[in-house]
């Protein structure tokens, strides 16, 4: 069986968790928490050299970076999740290049100030969390025309494209962005966590969150 390698409050390793659901295959989740050093031991760092997570060991083949891994497992077990239409595949590689590059980087911002900074008694920056705002504002202004415009991101179905911009917005909710600010996204929102790739996971990211924090 496949391990993923992450924890239930990192954005990309949902995805991972996402897609394995959405394909129909089963996996291991080993909890791997950067909080507290556990990316870099030795013993991790031979299984992601990164030191970042999501990694996945399938059956001794490592890999990460969540859309390889995305791509990686749709192309093993030919799933239209990346669709193998080139002009498709073009537009799904595209937005996941958008989300990463802009969405992730300002989301990251705003969580790492937001949240994180306390969790690890570092110091908050508290401009780059205002800056992160104000992106993250600009960037979902762009995806919430694209998703008024067609049902999913690149069309009429749901691609690997869905799954990352879903686990980027899974969020909002504990840093305070109200999804409700752009109705094209929370339709499209609540139509996807109703399904039992997303259910599966977790019922909301805030009870991930609840139970991380809390304990
Ligand atoms: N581009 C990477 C991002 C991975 C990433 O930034 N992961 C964060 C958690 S969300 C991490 O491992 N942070 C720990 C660290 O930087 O030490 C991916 O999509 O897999």
């Amino acid at each position: 069986m496949i391990k993923v390698y992450g924890m239930g409050l990192s954005f990309p390793t949902n995805r991972v968790r996402m897609c394995l659901n959405a394909i129909g295959l089963n996996h291991e989740f080993i909890i791997i928490n950067p909080l507290v050093g556990e990316t870099q031991t030795d013993v991790y760092l031979k299984i992601n050299p990164s030191g970042k997570i999501p990694a996945i060991d399938d059956d001794g083949f490592y890999l990460f970076e969540s859309n390889a891994i995305m791509k990686y497992l749709c192309r093993k077990h030919e799933s239209d999740f990346y669709p193998k239409d080139i002009i498709k595949q073009a537009h799904v590689d595209k937005w996941l290049d958008f989300i990463n590059a802009h969405l992730n980087n300002s989301l990251i911002k705003v969580f790492f100030n937001k949240i994180v900074a306390g969790l690890i008694n570092a110091e908050a920056d508290k401009k780059s969390m205002e800056e992160g705002y104000v992106f993250l504002k600009r960037f979902m202004t762009i995806i919430e025309k694209q998703l008024g415009t067609t049902p999913y991101l690149v069309d009429d179905n749901m691609t690997i494209a869905d799954i990352a911009l879903l686990a980027t917005v899974d969020p909002f909710e504990v840093i305070d962005i109200d999804i409700s600010d752009y109705p094209n996204v929370a339709k499209w929102a609540s139509k996807l966590t109703d399904l039992p790739f997303y259910t599966k996971m977790h019922g909301s990211y805030k009870e991930t969150f609840d139970s991380v924090i809390t304990g």
